[in-house]
């Protein structure tokens, strides 16, 4: 093929990837900013106040209502920290247990068992179970949220950090589709930037998280710029380098042409990246 073709095959290449990954990583920044001031809102109008001025009800309205304002989320729910010599207390005056998180395959064992059993949490030294959820996500209700080992990390470093922090992808409750969950802490009080993580651990009061299902929204997104004719689009959690985990895309057999572009979910401790090649080309 003449040079020229060559050179400019690859500069639309390049144009492409880099427009689809900027996309998504403004509208996941985007949807960052509004889980933050969710947090926000639950510091300010459950945590801030006595009586609280949120409950399940004005939780599931507001959150359905600013859905659009997080364009690549599935949900949103609010977990509760509960030590474990909180625990009596708080199931007597909620009217529930705490539950222990189930993968889909157990839970179709589970019918073998006594469920009232089962579903209960056993004693940890402490929990972390939903209270508040989008409609959506209403299936995660009264879950103990430590008791998932994606989710239990997101929430150590969390609260330990202060800033949101982001699963590697992983397989989420119900959907079994693969998802990241971005996590927030709530805090009881303001905390000085020199704040210790151990000050932060101990100021904490709860998580805000959200939960993204990252195929179906990149296809929503590509479907946007109609070009699925044209390339083969891969986002990847390049977090450890040697084992990507792919987040969309088919499997790739293709030794093409390929551009990566980076993208930016706002957590340092991971990486993302997105790599685009052309459908039939040489
Ligand atoms: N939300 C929705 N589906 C899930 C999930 C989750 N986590 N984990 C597994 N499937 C309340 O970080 C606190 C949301 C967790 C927040």
């Amino acid at each position: 093929m003449n040079a020229n073709i060559v050179a400019r095959r690859k500069e639309t290449l390049t144009n492409m990837c880099d427009e689809r990954a900027r996309m998504l990583q403004d509208q996941f920044n985007v949807s960052l900013n509004h889980v933050r001031a969710l947090a926000i809102l639950i510091s300010t109008f459950h945590h801030g106040k006595n009586p609280s001025a949120i409950n399940q009800k004005t939780f599931a309205e507001y959150t359905a209502r600013t859905a659009f304002e997080r364009p690549l989320t599935g949900g949103v729910a609010y977990a509760l920290k509960v030590t474990h010599f909180e625990r009596e207390q708080f199931e007597k005056e909620r009217g529930w247990r705490i539950k222990k998180m189930e993968t889909e395959d157990q839970s179709s064992v589970k019918d073998d068992y006594a469920p009232e059993n089962l579903d209960s949490s056993p004693p940890q030294e402490e929990y972390a179970p939903v209270i508040f959820t989008q409609d959506t996500v209403s299936h995660i209700v009264s879950v103990d949220m430590m008791s998932g080992k994606e989710d239990r990390k997101n929430i150590l470093r969390a609260r330990a950090s202060g800033k949101g922090v982001l699963t590697s992808p992983f397989k989420l409750l119900k959907s079994n589709k693969l998802g990241v969950v971005l996590t927030f802490a709530v805090y009881k009080h303001d905390l000085l930037p020199i704040a210790t993580p151990q000050d932060r651990i101990d100021a904490t009061v709860g998580y805000l998280g959200a939960s993204f299902d990252i195929a179906s929204l990149v296809e929503k997104l590509l479907q946007q710029l109609a070009s699925k004719q044209i390339i083969i689009v891969n986002v990847y959690d390049t977090t450890n380098f040697s084992f990507p985990i792919t987040m969309y895309g088919p499997d790739v057999f293709d030794r093409g042409e390929v551009h990566i572009s980076t993208v930016d979910f706002g957590d340092p401790m991971r990486s993302h990246s997105m790599h685009c090649r052309f459908k039939h080309g040489p």
